[in-house]
């Protein structure tokens, strides 16, 4: 008999998450064993309110007949505020086995805004003669009585903050509350300090920055959100016999600034450690010459329980080298763009200036660049306390870089003495890819990177440059791939929410969620906004979320709406702000937008959007909207080949990105499809096999060719590396992806100054197409969130082998192929509890074994089916390995 059982217990996607405020959780779990063909008929899920024991219950499933192991909803009691929850599930097999039980916790936090009852508090340091600049620190003191059971601090603030308390600080979480559309959502966190409060005095403090809340952003100066940064806190002592403390954020506060002068997060840190106050967050601290607090009048509904995953320190880098530039600089490489900080330790005498200013390249000559950072300083500076073995790591700012130039280091500078900590949400990595040639796989190294520097709380267009906004158009073209990559799931959960509450009264969506460009016309471009409609749909493809598709659905019909209202003609889209094809190659000298007509483009994506929708609605059934969009797509389509084909099917635009949008979101048909088909081989056949193509055409173009017949052809492209391409960068030496194809030329030189950043991941969506099509693993809209996953390896000519793993929610997903002494071998895994549709590439039944045997004989193929010249596979869960003869 195989082993069985399940592992794995999430709530809410989060291995006991805590602090969470989701009235109506969902849990999911993996099943486990070896074998073929398992699957769950049963499950029982009990949750108890504060026993682990489960003696008394809040709910309690029963025996539920179903295969459903992912997104069950808790059907309990409501949900009570500030609560540890425990629940345990079991579950049976189709063959009648039992698993023994699994438990897991999640706990509550504030779940209703109307609970707190803390005040904000805040400083105006100015009128109190303190830099505004500087961070100001929080203290209180407190007493705690005997048989402490639990103690909970439930905190945020207008800016960023970070806890201690008795002189410790209090956990790993970086930048906390996040960046959310503040004035509408603010996520608290929650932090269990049972451990750190002491019998007698305590004491907490609070340090608290601008962040995003008050610093300048994209191109706003200071106080974007407020002029006032201000903490909320509350801390709940409960003792074993039940009686209960709640100290708050009040008038009883005092506050005083202390070494950090400066953090931005643009611009870096400042400090100052001969101004530090030394056990400031410690009760013995003498605080009798800080300043009381002032309280802020600021209101609590927009408080929200955490939803994201917190930001955390996920890695750490030495330096590979110290290098002296012809300019004289000392300057660390680090070997790998990346985002965070660096720390340092160093003895120096009092009052010596370190300075760290963080740059991505290199020049020509092989001086440090930083023009490509625009306004953005990235600079830390420390000013030695003397006498001591120092340690320095920055806060409240973050840098996106590879080389750090070094200033007013005393001595010998040892590499050992540095540490680059990678800093970004903590999301679990999920996706592996891995194929023969090394220079892709690292450009799949490049996109990973790519994605740990820009998913910091929400996704960006950069992570380095006075930008770092939540451009939507780069989100949605990307987040395929990152859904490969990471578990996504919460992180565009919140980010989409963010999107829904700054879309506009009448649907349209900024260009950037939180909307940093309020007031202003340019909103909803083409392919951003779209963002609205392609990201919540791919979440649902990716974890099979319907809960999400239904929060999003109003969003994602406002914003097809938004599109049909805009301008004088129902059917087209030729009106408003556009992008284009972002950064494409056949832009006209002094324009970003590439030759594509915009027009063209949004007419494009309106039909996609709206059959987007279309599939949405299916889902949730709404079958009004299904039919009322539906039609909607048919006129949209139909007035997209009248104002943009010719009857013989010719494209009013001769350029890579308008055939592949039009044949990608099949807007073509018959035989102006053909045509269409030829034309984009052509297209590429005059530019010598090269793209052209910017943010909006580059995510389609290899998969559309792939579509079309000739994955012969987007092989070449991806493994070509001439530029442009995506392997000219890896051949520059490239360590994450670039914004522009030419980013740095062979030379050294730079495309130009202004829009180049180095750390993009826009182009990195080539990964969807490496996961999906190269190795072949891909979703089944019908049986979303790998239920039931299709699998079809498609070997081409330069690599002999390639495989994916992803971790589902259900388990691990691999593919693999490998052609070797004229055999193609071929590896399966479907994770238990799903099934698996598998394309076996030019082979016949009669030649192929699984494991040694004859398919026909074969445990675990439910059919096969001969299809043109491959084989069609439907198989239950577990591991295969075919092999059969390979021949062209
Ligand atoms: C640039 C951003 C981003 C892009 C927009 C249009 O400045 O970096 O990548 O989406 O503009």
């Amino acid at each position: 008999m195989h082993r069985f059982g399940l592992s794995d217990l999430r709530c809410e996607y989060r291995v006991n998450p805590v602090g969470i405020g989701v009235r109506i959780p969902r849990f999911s779990w993996k099943l486990t064993g070896t074998g073929r063909g398992i699957k769950q008929s049963n499950y029982q899920i009990q949750v108890s309110d504060g026993d682990p024991l489960f003696q008394s219950l809040t709910w309690d499933s029963g025996q539920v007949q179903s295969d459903q192991s992912v997104h069950i909803q808790y059907e309990g009691k409501p949900l009570k505020s500030r609560t540890v929850y425990h629940y345990r599930v079991r579950v049976w097999d189709s063959q009648g086995r039992e698993s023994d039980w699994i438990a897991a916790l999640w706990e509550t936090g504030i779940m209703d805004s109307a609970e707190w009852t803390a005040q904000w508090i805040t400083c105006d340091l100015e009128r109190n003669n303190r830099s505004p600049e500087a961070s100001q620190m929080l203290r209180k003191t407190f007493e705690a009585g005997e048989s402490l059971l639990s103690a909970r601090i439930y905190a945020t603030a207008l800016g960023i903050y970070e806890l201690e308390l008795n002189g410790e600080r209090l956990n790993e979480n970086k930048f906390s509350p996040g960046w959310t559309s503040y004035h509408k959502r603010l996520q608290t966190q929650t932090f269990d300090v049972t451990d750190t409060v002491r019998r007698g005095k305590n004491a907490i403090g609070i340090m608290l920055a601008d962040g995003w809340y008050k610093g300048r952003i994209g191109g706003h100066p200071n106080n974007f959100y407020g002029d006032q940064r201000a903490a909320l806190l509350e801390l709940h002592l409960i003792y074993e016999d039940g009686k209960q403390e709640v100290i708050i954020t009040d008038d009883s506060w005092r506050v005083d600034t202390g070494p950090i002068l400066m953090a931005s997060i643009y611009d870096g840190e400042t400090y100052d450690a001969r101004l530090e106050k030394d056990g400031w967050s410690s009760s013995s601290y003498e605080d009798s010459n800080w300043l009381p607090v002032s309280i802020l009048d600021h209101g609590m509904q927009m408080l929200i329980p955490q939803e994201n995953v917190p930001t955390r320190v996920m890695r750490e880098l030495k330096p590979i080298a110290l290098l002296r530039t012809p300019a004289g600089e000392d300057i660390l490489d680090f070997g790998q763009n990346m985002v965070g900080w660096v720390s340092y330790s160093v003895k120096a005498p009092e009052g010596t200036i370190i300075e760290l200013a963080h740059s991505e390249v290199l020049d020509r000559d092989g001086n440090l660049y930083t023009d490509n950072l625009r306004s953005a300083k990235q600079t830390t500076r420390y000013v030695c306390r003397g006498g001591v073995i120092e340690y320095y790591e920055p806060r409240f700012s973050f840098q996106g870089f590879r080389y750090v130039k070094v200033t007013g280091y005393p001595g010998e500078m040892s590499l050992e003495a540095f540490t680059a900590h990678v800093i970004y949400s903590a999301l679990d990595e999920t996706g592996v890819f891995e194929c023969s040639d090394e220079s892709i796989n690292k450009l799949q190294s490049n996109i990973v990177w790519g994605q740990r520097g820009n998913f910091l709380e929400l996704p960006t267009d950069c992570p380095q440059r006075d930008e770092r906004l939540g451009y939507t158009g780069d989100a949605q073209v990307f987040i395929r791939t990152a859904a490969f990559n990471m578990d996504v799931a919460s992180f565009f959960t919140k980010w989409l929410r963010d999107l829904k509450a700054d879309q506009l009264p009448n649907g349209g969506v900024s260009n950037t969620v939180p909307d940093t460009l309020p007031g202003w016309d340019l909103h909803s471009a083409a392919g951003w906004g779209d963002a609205a409609v392609i990201c919540p749909w791919t979440l649902y493809l990716c974890y099979g979320d319907k809960r999400l598709l239904e929060e999003q659905y109003d969003s994602m019909r406002l914003w097809v709406e938004f599109i049909r209202n805009l301008g004088d003609h129902e059917f087209l889209w030729n009106s408003g702000f556009q992008f284009g094809d972002w950064l494409a190659l056949d832009a006209p000298a002094g324009s970003y937008a590439g030759a594509t007509p915009k027009d063209f483009i949004a007419t494009a994506f309106y039909a996609h959007s709206t059959d987007l929708l279309v599939r949405a609605a299916q889902v949730l059934g709404y079958e009004e909207d299904v039919a009322k969009y539906t039609e909607l797509r048919k006129k949209v389509v139909e007035h997209f080949n009248l104002e943009f084909v010719s009857k013989n099917g010719r494209l009013v635009s001769p350029t890579q990105t308008a055939h592949v949008l039009a044949l990608s979101f099949g807007l073509v048909e018959d035989t102006v499809r053909t045509r269409v088909e030829q034309s984009l081989i052509e297209l590429l056949e005059q530019s010598d096999n090269k793209l052209t193509t910017g943010f909006l055409g580059t995510p389609y173009l290899c998969s559309t060719l792939t579509d079309i017949g000739r994955i012969d052809l987007a092989y070449k492209l991806a493994l070509s590396r001439d530029f442009p391409s995506w392997l000219y960068s890896v051949e520059q030496g490239a360590t994450t992806i670039w914004e522009h194809w030419d980013g740095q030329n062979a030379d050294g030189s730079f495309w130009s100054a202004d829009m180049n950043s180095f750390n993009h991941y826009a182009f990195g969506a080539i990964g969807d197409w490496f996961y999906r099509v190269v190795s072949g693993i891909d979703t089944d809209a019908e049986k979303s969130g790998f239920k039931h996953t299709r699998i079809r390896p498609r070997p081409g000519e330069g690599l002999n082998y390639a495989w994916a793993s992803f971790q589902s929610m259900y388990g691990e997903i691999l593919s693999l192929w490998r052609i070797e002494d004229g055999m193609m071998n071929i590896q399966i895994i479907l994770a238990p509890n799903t099934t698996g549709t598998v394309i076996l590439p030019n082979c016949h039944q009669e030649e192929v074994t699984e494991g040694g045997i004859r398919l026909a004989e074969t445990e675990g193929v439910r059919q096969v089916i001969a299809q043109d010249k491959d084989l069609r596979l439907e198989l239950d869960s577990g591991s295969y390995q075919f092999q059969y003869a390979w021949h062209l």
